[in-house]
């Protein structure tokens, strides 16, 4: 029996799993839902995590990852792309027309544009002034109020039970020029297998790209365990290797071939969106702390 078509996100995305969950409920593939679903946050100027109106690296540049996966098994990949307001579109793209899975920099801009992308600036007037009040004291940490972690992950089930997913995200505010977090890393930020399930991570992306946590919770639930039992064997592994573990955040939402979902992290507060037979739900995750 084929489970009913869901969509499911990282946060409270509801207007990215709606877009997504309507588009699966009119016969949309999970490939064009996820990738539609996220580009909602992706031109969100209010999102200061993702796409369009991001937060910039300390030097003032904002520079985009995201990626894509299919029921195929194939991955498209772009990081560190500047002034491209859709780079999951882009992603699609590096799976669909290029012989490779990840597209970098100016490399990535390049492609970009011959496929028809435009160019924008990425830098709105408030993450400009958030920035240039960030710049006077220049205090870089990890921030785990959830206000500041805002990247969508998004995962899909379409009418056929075929699974896809996409991650996208403008990555740490604040971060090195050059940096690039687990959003994008195929394993890390998202990881799909169409016989098994997805994972999609959000929070402190040095932690999540150690642990290979989003490959670690479809591998998990290959060997028999549920999504939720996964995604707490999958935080479980950071906590106890990172003495740090209380300074920043990581979370994990998953989803099985069945339509079952779990979602855990470490810190109090992460929410995911779903969006299942014309009902839309934000809901709160298990946590390890209180
Ligand atoms: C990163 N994981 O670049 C991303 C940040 C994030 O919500 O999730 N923000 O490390």
């Amino acid at each position: 029996l084929k489970p009913s078509p869901v969509a499911v996100a990282t946060w409270n995305f509801q207007n990215a799993t709606k877009m997504a969950g309507t588009m699966l409920y009119s016969g949309a593939s999970a490939l064009d839902a996820v990738e539609k679903g996220v580009m909602i946050e992706e031109s969100n100027l209010k999102n200061t995590t993702v796409g369009n109106g991001g937060a910039p690296d300390r030097d003032g540049n904002v520079t985009l990852d995201a990626c894509i996966m299919s029921p195929e098994g194939n991955a498209g990949s772009v990081v560190y792309l500047k002034e491209i307001e859709h780079p999951v579109s882009v992603a699609r793209k590096v799976m669909e027309e290029t012989p490779h899975v990840m597209l970098a920099g100016e490399g990535a801009l390049q492609f970009a544009i011959q496929q028809g992308f435009k160019k924008k600036n990425l830098l709105t007037e408030e993450s400009e002034k958030a920035w240039k009040e960030w710049l006077k004291d220049k205090e870089y940490k990890p921030i785990i109020n959830i206000e500041n972690h805002d990247t969508i992950g998004m995962l899909c089930i379409d009418e056929n039970g075929d699974m896809a997913g996409a991650c996208t995200t403008s990555g740490l505010g604040y971060k090195m020029n050059g940096r690039v977090g687990d959003s994008p890393i195929i394993g890390a930020g998202l990881y799909l297998d169409n016989e098994v399930g997805g994972a999609v991570a959000t929070g402190m992306g040095e932690a999540i790209m150690k642990s290979l946590g989003s490959f670690l919770v479809v591998e998990l639930m290959r060997q028999g365990k549920s999504p939720q039992e996964a995604c707490e064997e999958a935080v479980m592994r950071t906590v106890n290797k990172d003495p740090n573990y209380k300074d920043f955040q990581i979370a994990f939402v998953a989803m099985n071939k069945a339509g079952e979902i779990g979602s855990y992290c470490i810190h109090k507060g992460f929410t995911y969106a779903k969006y299942y037979e014309g009902e839309s739900t934000n809901n709160p995750s298990s946590s390890y702390l209180n």
